[in-house]
């Protein structure tokens, strides 16, 4: 179906031109390196074609101009001297050491052909599964090379895929699709076009966005709106930036959030202070919700969530009747180990105030292309399906970008049920740094693969463990790309500016690599051909869009009362009962309990208060900076100048106690595992918490396994975590809230 009415953003030059003796080049920064939002950017490049120069786009409305300092870095990270920039092999027998060849790309294809051939012929194609990251410009390619090869096992190796997935799968069982926040992003003028207006009030619920940038959401935005009127709700253990500027800010303990927000939903309702026509017309369950939630009496939330009682009130109070608001909701929604009753808990707090599809309130993003996940979803088989790992056992998979099971597939990987896995197609990952929880188990459990294949910017720890094939991909700069769907509201182009070795852009792998697997699956003879073919429903070719770009849906308000929600065309919501559902009956087929629930986290100061006295910290992990997107730019020297270390937030009054002091190395501990931090003494928190890094290795440090592989061993928080523990629906796990002990290095640790 081809879109009409586009609105566009008028350009007054074309999308490449010259200005002060150099090139520009407009694109749009989608990842890599590190970032999966895609502002708009402007590359400047000499007579030699080298990048010189990265300004941010003032005419894009995404960004308005600006930029942080990851893009600014560009050239340190693209010139980098760390950079793979050949195609490398192995022999399997010297996996985890420095013992790589340079080969051509030919002879590295024709090498993943034979063996990943040899391994279906043998095995059966699903024997394969393929892996990629967080949301790079990847998704469409691996999506459909895995499937075009027959494996239906495309992954996230991360436990209970705890990001972003939650919140997409959990909306999408309850109210049959996504929702954002209305920042007016979906209106190329933005702010000043008549229709919209500023919420009242913003939820920021478990997300930095000024540091973040995640989702779709850039976070300056926040900025941009509060100066415009809005007052914020902040519900976080640390006192950021923003929860320092909020009305209410809440301080919860990690991995409280659920019994919160049952605790504000039943504040909503014993006051009366909720939307009855919204709920009376368009919920489906309000009176069991209601039930649910007054199991919370606030008294109770406020016991278990540390957060006094008269605030909890005063913040549902007033979040209730500004008479609209928007939840900026994040990763510590999903990164608890029941992540989908948490955020269908948080969720119905906008929905029971009726915030929906109004100016200022929750919108369902319109979606240029909502491609990324599905580009190939025609080539999965009943067969293929059958074989996914983990869908028999966790039904909702379906609503979750159809992926495998991460903490089924490790189970796999080490008992050969339901079969065995021999081969690994690893893109835009490093797990053994970042994602997995228990690095060692994961480390062993993959090790045992016949055949793998890496495809990154840099050697990784991952890539030195586990990989006999490397293969080295482009940053945005690098490449042509398209950047639409994922709630991004607006289709931008990634245009090519320069080259570096004989690096290629991941598409066009997955296009090249994709043709000798199964050629009539890809037919195009060039990535741009892929991407015209992508963007044929727009009415636009590749070429076309990249003069015009960004360009934006056609968008109206109340789509629900209008049938344009459901693909039926009734009114209302696309559920079962076409209304948003408190009481799921998706939830309640699947054998998942059908309202919201909290579960206290396995171990914590009231789960466990024994083990407290022994691990007396509640730990929180991977809250973002501004310097690092996960485990990458630890090899980029002014965003490393940055964060030279990996660090533990730690309020001083605790250091004090410890006898530790600010940038003093020392462990975390529990009886899974340890790490190194750097303590940075901070009031920003209570002094029962700690905030550590993740993604912590070292590219300076000795590479090969027997020397620590880059130090992961000694610095990632990941062994602290439980060993692949999702929760009961197979999404969440819990990163956010363990409890660890602290203890100074001895002497030559
Ligand atoms: N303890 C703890 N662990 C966490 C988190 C946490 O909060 N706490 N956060 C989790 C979350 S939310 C996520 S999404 C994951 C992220 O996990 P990942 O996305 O897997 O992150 P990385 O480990 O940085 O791996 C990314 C790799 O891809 C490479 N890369 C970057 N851009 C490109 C590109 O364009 N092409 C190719 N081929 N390679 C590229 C990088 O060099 C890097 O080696 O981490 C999770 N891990
Ligand atoms: N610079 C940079 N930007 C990134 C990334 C990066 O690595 N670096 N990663 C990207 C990715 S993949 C993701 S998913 C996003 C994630 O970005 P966010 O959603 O912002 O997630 P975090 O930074 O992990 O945590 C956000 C806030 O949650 C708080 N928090 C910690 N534990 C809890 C808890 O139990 N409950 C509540 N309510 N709050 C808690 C932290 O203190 C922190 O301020 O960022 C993306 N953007
Ligand atoms: S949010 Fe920052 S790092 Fe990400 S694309 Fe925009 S400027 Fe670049
Ligand atoms: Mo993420």
């Amino acid at each position: 179906m081809r879109v009409d009415g586009y609105r566009l953003v008028e350009h007054d030059k074309p999308f490449r031109y010259d200005e002060d003796g150099l090139h520009v080049t407009r694109t749009s920064a989608w990842s890599g390196p590190g970032c999966h939002i895609g502002c708009g950017v402007l590359l400047h490049t000499d007579d030699d074609g080298r990048l010189v120069k990265v300004e941010g786009d003032p005419e894009n409305p995404f960004n308005g101009g600006r930029l942080c300092n990851r893009c600014l870095a560009l050239t340190e990270v693209v010139y980098n001297p760390d950079r793979v920039v050949t195609p490398l092999v192995r022999d399997r027998a010297h996996r985890g050491e420095d013992a790589w060849r340079q080969a051509t790309w030919d002879e590295a294809f024709e090498m993943i052909c034979e063996r990943f051939e040899g391994i279906k012929t043998r095995y059966g194609a699903w024997s394969i599964p393929f892996v990629q990251g967080t949301g790079r410009d990847i998704a469409p390619w691996i999506t459909r090379l895995a499937w075009s090869f027959g494996s239906p096992n495309y992954m996230f190796n991360m436990s209970g895929m705890a990001c972003y997935l939650p919140r997409v799968a959990g909306c999408a069982a309850t109210t049959g699709s996504f929702w954002v926040g209305d920042f007016s992003q979906q209106f190329p003028d933005r702010y000043d076009n008549p229709a919209w207006e500023p919420p009242a009030y913003i939820m920021v619920w478990g997300n930095n966005p000024l540091v973040a940038n995640s989702d779709g959401f850039y976070g300056h935005w926040m900025v941009d709106v509060m100066r415009r009127g809005s007052k914020l709700i902040v519900v976080d253990p640390r006192l950021t930036w923003l929860a320092y500027r909020a009305e209410h800010w809440l301080q919860i303990r990690p991995g409280t959030d659920a019994a919160l927000a049952l605790g504000m939903i039943d504040v909503i309702v014993r006051e009366d202070l909720y939307d009855h026509d919204f709920v009376d017309q368009w919920c489906y369950g309000f009176e069991e919700l209601a039930a649910a939630a007054a199991a919370y009496p606030v008294d109770k939330v406020a016991e278990i969530t540390w957060i006094p009682e008269e605030k909890i009130r005063a913040a549902a109070r007033a979040w209730a009747t500004g008479g609209s608001g928007v939840l900026q909701w994040g990763l510590a929604v999903d990164t608890t180990k029941e992540s989908l009753p948490a955020a269908h808990a948080i969720g119905a707090l906008w929905q029971i105030c009726g915030f929906c599809e109004k100016p200022g309130c929750m919108i369902v993003p319109p979606e240029i292309l909502a491609y990324s996940g599905g580009f190939g979803r025609e080539l999965v088989t009943e067969e293929m399906d059958a074989h996914r790992i983990g869908l028999d056992k966790y039904a909702l998979l379906k609503f979750g970008f159809q992926v495998a099971s991460s903490d089924e597939v490790v189970k796999a990987l080490e008992t050969g049920e339901p079969y065995e896995l021999h081969g690994a197609w690893i893109q835009t990952s490093n797990f053994l740094a970042c994602t997995a929880t228990d690095p060692d188990r994961t480390l062993e459990a993959w090790k045992k693969l016949d055949f793998v294949v890496v495809v990154d910017l840099f050697m990784t720890p991952t890539a030195m463990a586990l990989a006999d094939v490397f293969l080295p991909a482009c940053t945005f700069a690098e490449r042509n790309g398209i950047r639409v769907g994922d709630g991004a509201q607006r289709g931008e182009t990634i245009n090519k500016a320069v080259s570096v070795g004989e690096c290629k852009p991941d598409a066009q792998i997955a296009l090249e690599i994709g043709k000798r697997f199964n050629p009539e699956a890809w037919p195009w003879d060039t990535l741009e051909d892929m991407l015209s073919h992508i963007l044929e429903c727009t009415g636009y070719s590749f070429g076309e869009l990249q003069e015009i770009a960004p360009a934006y849906l056609p968008f109206e308000y109340g789509r629900h009362e209008k049938g344009l929600l459901r693909p039926d065309g009734q009114v209302g919501f696309n559920t079962q009962t076409g209304r948003i559902e408190l009481w799921s009956t998706f939830y309640h087929a699947a054998g998942l309990n059908p309202v919201p629930y909290f579960e206290e986290p396995a171990e914590s100061p009231l789960s466990t208060p024994e083990k407290f006295e022994e691990y007396p910290f509640v730990l929180s992990t991977g809250a973002r900076n501004w310097f690092m997107f996960h485990s990458e730019h630890r090899q980029v020297p002014h965003l490393r100048a940055g964060r030279p270390d990996p660090i533990v937030q730690m309020h001083p009054k605790a250091a004090a106690k410890l006898g530790v002091h600010d940038g003093e190395w020392v462990w975390l501990e529990n009886e899974r595992g340890r790490c190194k931090r750097v303590v940075e003494c901070t009031e920003i928190m209570d002094e029962r918490v700690l905030m550590a890094d993740h993604g912590w290795w070292l590219p300076e440090a000795p590479g090969a396994e027997e020397d620590g592989l880059y130090g992961v061993f000694d610095l990632n928080v990941n062994q602290l975590l439980p060993s692949y523990v999702p929760g009961e629906s197979g999404f969440g796990a819990n990163y956010k809230a363990v409890l660890c002990r602290v203890r100074r290095l001895e002497e030559g640790e």
